[in-house]
């Protein structure tokens, strides 16, 4: 597998629109993304960008509410009622390759792989086989090749 450029680190909230004024009025983000639902995974996302160097896109922070309490997202904030880190985002250029990668090393990969905030193809893999980080895998934008 061809480990990839660290993509985004996904923030859980209560209350998405709490954290886009948090991200604006306290961390001084100047770029943030228009929220949108993402039905398959029951979370309303959006975006900040960082800046990176000489102009170029830096990470984002991915800011995930979720639409139903029975959702992976619901779940973890029951536990988590504050928010926080919920997960981390590196790309990579094939996601199958990825997927057999993780699979041949004895990590389970949850789920097929399937389209993602990005639009792109992602696959999660288990925070108890991943140093208790829930580790997301995306297949980088075509546009950022
Ligand atoms: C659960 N655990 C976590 C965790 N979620 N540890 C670290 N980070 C997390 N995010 C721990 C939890 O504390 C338990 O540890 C153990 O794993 C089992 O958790 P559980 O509460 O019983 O929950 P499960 O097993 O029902 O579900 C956990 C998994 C689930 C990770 C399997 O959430 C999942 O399939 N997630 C992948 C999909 C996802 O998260 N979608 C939302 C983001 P103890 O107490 O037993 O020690 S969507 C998104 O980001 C998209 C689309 C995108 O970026 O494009």
């Amino acid at each position: 597998m061809k480990l990839g450029r660290l993509n985004h680190i996904g923030v859980a909230t209560p209350d998405l629109d709490a954290s886009i004024a948090f991200y604006r009025d306290v961390m001084g983000a100047t770029d943030i993304t228009t929220p949108f639902v993402l039905e398959s995974q029951q979370v309303r996302v959006c975006f900040v960008n960082t800046p990176g160097e000489n102009g170029t896109a830096g990470t984002q922070i991915e800011l995930l509410q979720p639409t139903a309490p029975d959702s992976a997202v619901g779940k973890w904030l029951e536990k988590n009622p504050l928010g926080g880190q919920h997960h981390i985002c590196y790309e990579v250029p094939d996601i199958h390759a990825a997927k057999a990668w993780f699979e041949g090393q004895g990590k389970r990969v949850l789920g097929d792989p399937r389209i993602g905030a990005h639009g792109t193809l992602i696959i999660f893999v288990h925070p108890k086989d991943m140093g208790g980080m829930l580790t997301e895998i995306m297949e980088t934008p075509r546009e950022a090749h």
